[in-house]
């Protein structure tokens, strides 16, 4: 053991601009795991070959990694010790590296590398993971082909897999046993995975469009199997629907999928052996809500689609790892859409967008989709990679419109199959299939910050003209001071305010300068405008349209998604006013509620929707300094007299949207999601038997849906006894079922109480709270610190609690505690007895001995 090697480094930023083609490359490389959860003894043999000509050494990164030897063509090598690995002086073109170190699974809290779960043995290596591995150039532009054989105990770990094409194995004296699998694609490091352990597989074939049948599993330890169906399913269907929709064909003999519950994010798409959370593989009706049916499906969907846009074609550097994500996240979007309600689907994600973000991008984190600088990579899968990514691929698609867009996708795989390529290779793809200049467009890749457009509708009654005048702004964002305007597509149509009929067909208006005048004819009628349809582009807009246009157009726009913004505008502007002066006129809100409620037409699952009023945080990024408690007194005033006032309504649509047996359908689903918004607003209203209502649903739901749904309500404003009998019951009924118990946690940190903060606590010290699983660490600390109004209690408990926790976590898993700093970071929004508070925190945090790379990062950051 080489101390060296282990020795604290300071961190340095690594640069875009500094990126260098590899030295050398390694075409093959071929392991050999000896696996046991303490000692695990990792063989690698590396062929490496000079790339060009020059006379750099090997450099091989390594992370706590015990070499045990290191020799180059056969003989001991004459390698140093550097502050990332090592570095081996070599004098030909071509060399033989073998490595053989130890490392010990058991002892990994970090979950990055090779590490224990639940008695499995499995990896991460996305994204510097594979150092913890073996020795290796860790870079996503080094491709390999991979061979692997794995020993190990049968009894214990009767199941060995990795990436590729199983191609042998047998038993070994002394109860061991070997696997061996080749990957003929050749793959970056961060792509390879192994898992071993006592699974047990829910098996099924696919056959491809040109005929090859494809072995899929799914393993879990086998409890769990009868939960696997879902996940199945979705895999089938999104494999058919990559060859419909992209003509992107499977390419493996077989392709599993293994569920573990520790794992820092959602899921990992290492080639042919997709790893996963298992929450986003482990669904069935008593413990899994509609929206985590939804959340498998779309993950499965995203890891699958991976096999194309991350693995056949990957990414140079870490910078362009929008590359992969936001196309793969906008392939997985359009995906669900196609399973459901495609309205409903653009709203949720665009909730989803505003809600992470758009603070992300307002705040001091804020970092372009195509970022120029890191300290600790892992930070950098963020909201802004994906789910902005995917919004400039969405921009590029509404551009280009579906066929150039399909155009462009086949020539960008053409063209970069089996290499690493940059974003800049995909925008240009997207101008040669389309034949359009994206030159201007790309600053969507370099310039932070959500745009803001203002947009004002002028009207000449006389003439029947009528013109549009747009403007944008792009924020300042750290590092990125001045900005340049941006190609903004905006879907524009007009209504008549006098017929609701629709004044001409919609346009797309591409805003390229600071400012635009759009001018339209024949206008006969007063004009109300909907603007941004289906969210064409990620900004804000801001109009001068008041609540009889808002309300109007939440009636009568043909676009469901501008439906549905009209109205959370309409709300949003209510809340905000009350805020402000104390109240404001409500009633324009309750008819346009009451009108949506009302209308036959619409979809329960939209309704649903349309009638939630706008999140505690998402009224406060309105307003110049959040003001935590008179957010929430008047989001809860208007929940009371939307409750009251409708009340009758909620009842009817309450009973009306009852099931008898629990179906995953989009019709059951909306039908379900209406019942338990509805339970809410009764519950709001201050009924009387409210509290009756929703445990009445607790306790006969047939689906987790309504059980959560009603134990939500009850958590929130029921009476303490049935609250308390109500998380009683839930909590015996699913005890050792973690993934539910996860929601028992995260229900009570969620929750509007004044008493959450203790509660909070109360649970950090529970028997079944732990840091060291992540999921559980998100359930309770991660989900009260979006509690916008806990979290921000005036004497600062909540940061105190908070930061004590991540203190803790940082410890043992870095990577998970980096990922919970935001909410810390956003003192700037608060008055400034709040600032100095959490300004406290995050200074105590910076002073603790040993923090990690992804904590200095993040809390650093968020000071400056
Ligand atoms: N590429 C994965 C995300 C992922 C990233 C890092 C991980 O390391 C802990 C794990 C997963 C995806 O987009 O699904
Ligand atoms: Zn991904």
């Amino acid at each position: 053991m080489l101390d060296a090697l282990n020795a604290p480094v300071a961190p340095r930023a690594v640069r875009r601009a500094d990126y260098r083609p590899p030295e050398w490359q390694v075409p093959r490389i071929a392991l050999d795991f000896d696996l046991d959860p303490t000692a695990t003894r990792v063989r690698a043999v590396l062929e490496v070959e000079r790339t060009g000509d020059h006379d750099a050494p090997l450099h091989l990164d390594g992370d706590g990694l015990e070499p045990l030897s290191i020799t180059v063509d056969g003989a001991p090598a004459e390698w140093t010790a550097t502050d990332r690995g090592i570095s081996i002086a070599l004098n030909g073109a071509r060399h033989r590296i073998e490595t053989e170190v130890l490392i010990h699974p058991e002892r990994n809290t970090q979950l990055m590398g090779l590490y224990a779960s639940g008695g499995l043995l499995c990896t991460q290596c996305e994204a510097e993971g594979f150092r913890r591995i073996t020795f290796f150039p860790d870079r996503p532009d080094v491709l390999s082909r991979y061979s692997v054989r794995m020993t190990a105990d049968k009894a214990r770990f009767p199941v060995l897999l990795a990436n590729g094409d199983p191609v042998g194995a047998g038993d070994l004296d002394g109860g061991r046993h070997w696997a061996a699998w080749d990957d003929p694609f050749p793959k970056p490091c961060y792509l390879f995975a192994l898992v071993a352990g006592d699974l047990v597989a829910n098996r099924d074939t696919f056959v491809t469009r040109s005929g090859r049948e494809v072995a899929l599993g799914i393993w879990v330890r086998s409890p769990d199997l009868a939960k696997t169906d879902h996940a199945l399913a979705a895999l089938k269907t999104s494999m058919r629907w990559d060859e419909d929709v992209y003509g992107r064909e499977y390419d493996l003999d077989v392709f599993n999928i293994v569920a573990v519950d520790d794992f820092n994010f959602g899921a990992m798409e290492n080639k042919g052996l997709n790893i996963f959370n298992s929450r986003y593989i482990l669904a069935d009706a008593d413990t899994a809500t509609d929206y985590d049916y939804d959340a498998v499906a779309a993950v499965v969907a995203h890891e699958y689609f991976h096999n194309w846009s991350g693995n056949r074609v990957t990414c140079r550097d870490w910078f362009q790892l929008s590359l992969k994500e936001g196309f793969t996240v906008y392939r997985d979007q359009s995906f669900s859409a196609d399973q459901g309600s495609a309205a409903v689907k653009r709203i949720e994600d665009v909730r989803s967008l505003r809600a992470a973000q758009f603070p992300e991008d307002a705040g001091p984190l804020a970092h372009p989709v195509r970022p120029d600088a890191y300290l600790e990579i892992s930070n950098f899968y963020t909201a802004t990679i994906y789910n902005k990514g995917a919004e400039v691929i969405r921009m590029m698609a509404t551009i280009l419109g579906p066929e150039k867009f399909r155009a462009g996708s086949d020539l960008y795989f053409d063209r970069h199959d089996g290499t690493a390529a940059t974003v800049e290779d995909f925008v240009c793809a997207m101008e040669d299939a389309g034949g359009v200049d994206l030159a201007q467009f790309r600053r969507w890749y370099s310039q932070a910050g959500t745009p803001r457009v203002s947009a004002r509708l002028e009207h000449e009654a006389g003439s029947g003209r009528a013109r549009l005048y747009l403007r944008q702004t792009v924020p300042p964002t750290p590092g990125q001071p001045t900005k340049d305007p941006m190609v903004v597509p905006l879907r524009i149509k007009l209504f008549g305010a006098e017929t609701a009929n629709a004044l001409g067909s919609e346009q797309l208006v591409l805003l390229k300068d600071d400012e635009a005048e759009v001018a339209f004819e024949t206008v006969t009628e007063p004009p109300v405008l909907s603007i941004n349809r289906g969210f064409s582009a990620p900004v804000i807009v801001e109009t001068d349209r008041g609540p009889a246009e808002l309300a109007f157009l939440s009636a009568h726009d043909d676009d469901p998604f501008a439906r549905y913004e009209a109205m959370q505008q309409l709300m949003l502007d209510t809340l905000v006013a009350a805020v402000r002066h104390g109240r404001a006129d409500q009633a324009p809100v309750v008819e346009a509620v009451r009108n949506t409620l009302t209308d036959p037409r619409l979809d329960p699952a939209f309704v649903a929707e349309a009638v939630l009023l706008p999140s505690d945080s998402f009224i406060g990024d309105q307003l110049a300094v959040v003001d935590p408690e008179a957010i929430y007194q008047a989001r809860e005033g208007l929940r009371r007299e939307l409750g009251q006032t409708l009340v009758d309504h909620w009842r009817a649509a309450y009973e009306g949207a009852r099931d008898n047996r629990f179906e995953y359908t989009p019709a059951a689903k909306g039908r379900r999601r209406l019942r338990t918004v509805s339970l809410g607003y009764i519950a709001a209203s201050g009924a009387a038997d409210a509290s009756d209502l929703a445990f009445r649903q607790f306790e006969e739901a047939d689906n987790m849906s309504d059980r959560q749904g009603a134990l939500t309500t009850l958590v929130n404003s029921g009476g303490e006894e049935a609250r308390e009998a109500a998380l009683d019951i839930f909590y015996h009924r699913y005890a050792g079922n973690a993934l539910v118990l996860d929601k028992w946690f995260s229900t009570q940190a969620l929750s509007s109480r004044t008493d959450t903060l203790a509660r909070v606590v109360e649970l950090s010290n529970h028997r079944d709270f732990t840091l060291a699983n992540p999921n559980r660490a998100r359930a309770l600390v991660g989900a009260f610190s979006v509690n916008q109004r806990a979290f921000n209690a005036e004497d600062g408990a909540g940061y105190r609690f908070v930061a004590d926790q991540l203190i803790a976590l940082d410890k043992l898993n870095p990577q998970t505690a980096a990922k919970l700093v935001p909410p810390l970071g956003r003192w700037r929004r608060f008055d400034e007895g709040r600032a100095k508070l959490m300004r406290a925190e995050l200074e105590r945090i910076l002073r603790t001995p040993g923090l990690s790379k992804d904590m200095l990062e993040q809390v650093g950051k968020s000071l400056d």
